[in-house]
């Protein structure tokens, strides 16, 4: 199913062909609305099924679609098997199927089993206490004015609820609207491999495992270290249990030709491999180069984030390249700050420093992640009041801030949440530069960022030397390029502050990147790479001369060369 094969293919490589796949994740809420209810839909997706096959993207990544209440934007599912009104119906969904296969783009979607929904029928019989779904969450005793012990949600607040019905606390790591299922009880565990199997039959090509990190809890229900940024992690991340409920969901997925990666927000780099391969899933989202520019006590910290080294950034990502077999690479998601805010310059070298962040992404060891609206450098918006954010986990952090007199008022952490808010991913696709960005034709449910006139699609497409176009050209090289898929990853110059450069080398071809990742000239000179006979394969400014060496690279300037 490979539409860009390599001229020159190699026949000596274990192949996958989701290693060798460019994804595009949709967060269908914010992507395009097809019927004018100001919601992204499945229909909507389908109508741009060439627009995904014109960037040369070979999967599709789906948020959740299923049914649900929307606490969390469909994070929250209460049907495994059921789409979710506001996107369409299930006769959508296999339209939007049928429209990527026949463009040769295969879809994967979200499999959100570390909880449910409360309105999921399992929760509301399993509070009734009935027949067989007694267990299927974490239920404790407890008087109703103490939680059975000091977890907190990721989410902010206790990681516990006391429900009235049933008489007990239940378990809930993040929205209390998520109660975590209890997968020490083996029927939830079949009961969920049973909802896998019914969409690989449907002919789904994979999934998107949300926080498997989470499966396996400590046996008991032990305190947590009171200092933690998240109290309690120690006991819910990376449980004794986790190796076995992985090995045993990968067994559903045999015979069918799938990709799998898994989301661990709390897996160190060492552990990665542990998840991976025959037992496990094909790949692992792994975090801590997201981490680079937060301090030790997390994301969330109001006096200490935004400031990053360029240093840190090598030698994290290289540790990555380096130890984990297959990585998945990623800046953004639907989680995250736009990439370009994040770790380019969003104001007076946007476009080139996007086209750098996409030159990196393509061009490192592993399957590469694009979040819809990177490909048109979209960037942060504001928000100028708690009211304004939509996203459940920066309202409850936020919260929890003014509650426990970390700060007096939203104004005091809005710095952090226009920097670091999930909200900043998921304001509607800027298609062009008419109302509401052509994303609706309503008013949209979560407000356009305001430079929609300036950064769009329509735009791009029109413009050959947008951050569109350099997408276009970088997957195209990668597809046509085995050393840029297979080939070893050998980071060069570790202590500069300003160039991130290295070489991808398969038997005797070597590609060499030279990213000047600064807003200020530099001139390279890496005297262990012969340079002298270099062209330049792909690059950001139109006049790079072939020889790197002694070249004064400009702000962001980004090359790939062949040596
Ligand atoms: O996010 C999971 C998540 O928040 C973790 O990565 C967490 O930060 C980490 O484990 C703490 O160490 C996923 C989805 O991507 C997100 O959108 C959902 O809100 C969340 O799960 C709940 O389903």
């Amino acid at each position: 199913m490979t539409r860009h094969d390599s001229q020159t293919r190699r026949t000596d490589i274990d192949r996958q062909w989701w290693k060798e796949a460019v994804v595009y994740q949709i967060y269908p809420r914010s992507f395009n609305d097809s019927d004018g209810d100001g919601v992204g839909d499945l229909q909507g997706i389908t109508e741009k099924a060439d627009y995904l096959a014109d960037l040369g993207v070979d999967v599709v990544w789906l948020c959740p679609v299923y049914e649900s209440p929307n606490a969390d934007n469909g994070y929250d599912i209460s049907d495994y098997r059921s789409i979710m009104d506001e996107f369409g119906t299930m006769a959508d969904w296999e339209a939007l199927l049928d429209a990527l296969h026949e463009r040769d783009i295969r879809l994967i979607m979200d499999l959100v089993v570390n909880h449910t929904s409360k309105q999921h029928e399992w929760f509301q019989q399993s509070r009734r206490r009935e027949d067989g779904y007694d267990d299927y969450y974490h239920w404790v005793d407890g008087t109703p004015s103490e939680p059975p012990n000091n977890w907190e949600s990721i989410f902010g607040g206790p990681a516990w609820t006391y429900d009235d019905e049933r008489g007990q606390w239940y378990l809930h790591l993040f929205d209390p609207e998520q109660p975590d299922l209890n997968w020490r009880n083996p029927e939830v565990r079949d009961a969920v491999t049973e909802a896998v199997t019914w969409w690989l039959e449907k002919g789904i090509d994979g999934f998107r495992l949300d926080a498997i990190d989470h499966l396996s809890k400590s046996d008991a229900y032990p305190d947590g270290d009171p200092d933690s940024a998240i109290v309690g992690i120690e006991h819910f991340s990376h449980g004794p249990r986790l190796p076995e409920y992985l090995d045993e969901l990968s067994a559903a997925f045999e015979g069918y030709d799938t990709m799998i990666v898994g989301e661990m927000g709390g897996a160190d780099i060492e552990q990665v491999d542990d998840y991976t391969g025959e037992d496990g899933v094909d790949m692992i989202f792994q975090f801590d180069h997201m981490g680079v520019s937060v301090g030790p006590n997390g994301r969330w910290d109001p006096t200490q984030f935004g400031e990053w080294e360029l240093t840190d950034l090598k030698e994290v990502i290289s540790q990555q390249q380096d130890e984990i077999d297959w990585p998945a690479l990623f800046f953004g998601n639907h989680d995250q700050p736009r990439l370009v805010s994040h770790f380019g310059d969003d104001e007076t070298y946007r476009t080139e420093s996007a086209t750098l962040i996409a030159t990196f992404l393509l061009t490192l060891r592993g399957t590469p992640y694009i979040y819809q609206g990177e490909e048109i450098g979209m960037t942060n918006t504001e928000f100028d009041s708690l009211e304004a954010i939509d996203d459940p986990m920066t309202v409850g952090i936020v919260e929890d801030l003014i509650a426990d007199g970390v700060v007096d008022s939203y104004e005091e952490v809005r710095d952090l949440v226009d920097y670091q808010s999930r909200d900043h991913a998921r304001t509607p696709m800027q298609w062009d530069d008419t109302e509401n960005a052509g994303f609706t034709a309503d008013d949209p449910w979560f407000d356009v960022n305001d430079n929609y006139d300036e950064i769009n699609v329509e735009s791009a497409l029109a413009d050959t030397d947008s951050i569109w176009h350099h997408y276009e050209t970088l997957i195209e090289l990668r597809h046509s390029e085995d050393v840029l898929v297979y080939g070893d990853y050998d980071l060069l110059l570790p202590d500069h502050d300003q160039f991130y450069a290295y070489t991808r080398t398969l038997e005797n071809e070597t590609t060499l990147v030279v990213l000047n990742w600064s807003d200020e000239c530099s001139t390279f000179d890496c005297p262990s790479v012969p340079t002298a006979d270099a062209n330049v394969v792909v690059s950001n400014y139109d006049d790079t001369p072939s020889d790197p060496t002694g070249h004064a690279f400009r702000p962001y300037e980004a090359v790939v060369y062949q040596l």
